[in-house]
């Protein structure tokens, strides 16, 4: 069917929109042509209901009002709506940040059964860059001086933040020449939206710097702590085969389906799904497992750190319950479609909500926190399994597609013999022209993966080393870029190399909060190099992204001197100055632009021809 073609190029997602529509499940693609057309005004960003003065709307074509009720023009007005989108995505990350601090606090005080510290080597190095030294101190109270330590990073009363140190020294240079250190993590969030009050910062060029700040505050800051907790209380990722696409579910099994951003909730749910009795039960129900999978971000986790197996990303996550094949679906927070709980009543599966601060319509609310979630989570699964005899008809209609995950810096780095100097060996003999992260969401503007999948495909035929999270890396699994044999996609040089270390051309490196594993590896190169993360022949690109979050990420690559290439256009258009900001004159400020180009033929072409200056700088040869 070519309606459904049109919106996905995934073969679960086409069969799957044909079951939707024969049981009569609206979808967010219905919903999407249902808003057409959609606001000029607000796609172009010159609409502001900052105050009750307003709402305002400026006329791009020049005819009706040029100014709000208060004075604002175009530029201020699309630079205050683009700055509070990078506020929201900040906070959202760095709200999941303080989550885990809060949890490896806990557990330092004894109160977070079933969680523990699991990389306490890695505890130990986080600690030394904190200023807190390990000896003669057990593990848990190494923890919790930690844990104090990264809460002061979000408060107010620091220059800058602690991590920003693992910036490159030129970059930190570039960040203090223009007064855009992050100081705290909510303080520059907290002035964000300040700045952005009615009759605050009227002038677009300053509140664009501060959105900067604002967003390296969110990957120097909130998420690389939620990165480093993570790895610290649930284990720093290794490569692991793992399986991805609706296929994913088993007929014969329990089927449980963990959906938002926080291992706090899923770990736990992994850990139940584990357990001896419950696997019993599950047998004396007619099951033969308890099959746990993923989607979009905590899914993204758990793949990275156990292998669990991954049934789509954010599109995919209304079509995957009408498989019918859910028992029940986990959430906590970030990308859930308020939508599920309205598809879900279709079928027998259970929705269950566990996060205090989201709620969602048609789902359960039964709320996790640290002291109680190993046993709330062992309650769901028990439940799952009661109502794995209430399903009706199970459609799950295509095979899934092998995948290998887990590629943290550690393992990269470990895989080339502890430095970057093999890859940087590499970059500079032109096996490998250079890298690309790949990251960001689906969007219904796009044919679903087809952003992702053209522009992975097109870099690894060029020699150019793809890395990816998010739902970015769930799109390049489907299809089957990170199987064992993918190697055979790559360009003669980038081949030899995957080949040669059995690794895919194509690496994931987990959920979106993870990205910050890509600035870590970026300034491992650069430092190796001597050079700022500016000069390397490297790029960021987010092909389909949606969310607020997509914002702060691409905001904080381009600060941190990547180039970075999205697909839908953000509502900027209203302002040529904002426009000309961000996709030039950025250039001489942070040494980093922003492109748009929706058609991923083109952006690879663009990233190429980055990537080849980017070597011509450095003296590499074409
Ligand atoms: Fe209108 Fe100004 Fe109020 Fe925005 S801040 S709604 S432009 S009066
Ligand atoms: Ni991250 Fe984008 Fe997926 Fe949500 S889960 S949809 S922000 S990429
Ligand atoms: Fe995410």
């Amino acid at each position: 069917n070519d309606t459904y073609a049109g919106r996905t190029i995934t073969r679960d997602g086409q069969l799957l929109l044909e079951k939707a529509e024969k049981d009569r499940v609206e979808t967010v693609w219905d919903r999407f042509e249902n808003q057409l057309p959609q606001c000029g005004y607000c796609e172009m960003g010159l609409s502001c209901r900052i105050c009750v003065m307003g709402p305002c709307r400026i006329d791009p074509f020049g005819e009706g009002p040029q100014k709000g009720v208060c004075g604002a023009d175009a530029d201020i007005i699309v630079a205050r709506n683009l700055c509070r989108m990078i506020a929201a995505g900040a906070a959202s990350h760095s709200d999941h940040g303080r989550d885990l601090i809060e949890v490896l606090d806990e557990v330092a005080k004894g109160k977070a059964a079933g969680y523990r510290i699991r990389d306490a080597e890695k505890l130990k190095r986080v600690a030394s860059e904190y200023g807190i030294s390990s000896d003669g101190k057990d593990d848990l109270k190494i923890a919790e001086q930690l844990a104090y330590a990264m809460q002061e990073d979000f408060g107010t009363r620091k220059k800058a933040l602690t991590l920003l140190r693992r910036a490159p020294a030129k970059r930190r240079q570039v960040w203090d020449k223009l007064g855009i250190a992050p100081r705290g993590i909510d303080r520059e969030t907290a002035e964000m939206m300040h700045r952005t009050h009615m009759g605050v910062d009227n002038n677009w060029q300053s509140l664009l710097l501060q959105a900067l700040r604002n967003a390296l505050s969110d990957g120097w800051g909130g998420s690389m702590i939620a990165t480093e907790l993570s790895d610290i209380l649930f284990g720093t990722p290794k490569p692991a085969t793992t399986a991805v696409n609706v296929g994913v579910l088993k007929k014969d099994q329990v089927n449980i389906i963990v959906h938002g951003h926080n291992p706090v909730v899923s770990e736990m749910v992994l850990l139940a799904c584990r357990s001896e009795d419950l696997l019993q039960l599950a047998a004396s129900k007619g099951a033969a497992g308890i099959n746990l999978a993923g989607v979009c971000c905590t899914g993204n986790e758990l793949l990275m750190r156990s292998g669990v197996a991954m049934a789509g990303n954010h599109l995919t996550t209304e079509l995957v319950l009408t498989t019918g094949a859910v028992d029940m679906m986990i959430v906590d927070y970030q990308c859930i479609m308020p939508s599920l709980g309205t598809v879900a009543a279709c079928y027998h599966t259970r929705m269950v909500s566990t996060s205090d601060k989201a709620r969602f319509p048609g789902m359960e609310h039964r709320e996790f926190h640290p002291d109680n979630a190993a046993e709330e989570a062992r309650a769901l699964v028990k439940e799952a399994i009661e109502n794995f005899t209430n399903r009706g008809e199970v459609y799950i209609p295509v095979e899934p597609v092998n995948a290998v995950g887990g590629f943290s810096v550690e393992t990269i780095l470990g895989a080339l013999g502890g430095t970057p100097q093999p890859l940087i060996d590499a970059l500079k003999s032109g096996t490998i022209r250079g890298a690309v992260g790949i990251v960001g969401c689906n969007n219904p503007r796009i044919r679903q993966d087809f952003g992702h999948v053209t522009l992975a495909k097109r870099l690894i035929e060029n020699d150019i080393l793809v890395v990816d999270t998010g739902c970015a890396a769930v799109a390049t699994a489907k299809a089957g870029f990170k199987a064992s044999d993918a190697a055979q996609m790559a360009g003669p040089g980038l081949r030899g190399i995957c080949s040669a270390l059995g690794i895919p051309p194509v690496l994931h490196m987990g959920s979106c909060v993870d990205n910050v594993r890509i600035l870590v590896l970026a300034s491992a190169l650069a430092n190796a190099l001597g050079t700022d993360i500016s000069d390397l022949p490297i790029a960021g690109a987010a092909p389909e992204w949606y969310s607020e979050k997509a914002v702060a990420i691409g905001a904080y690559f381009v600060a941190s001197g990547v180039y970075t290439v999205l697909g839908p256009m953000p509502p900027v258009t209203g302002s040529m100055n904002v426009v000309k900001l961000l996709t030039e004159g950025l250039q001489d400020v942070v040494g980093a632009t922003f492109s748009v180009e929706p058609d991923p033929e083109k952006a690879a072409l663009a990233i190429r021809r980055h990537i080849e200056e980017k070597r011509r700088g450095l003296g590499l040869p074409a």
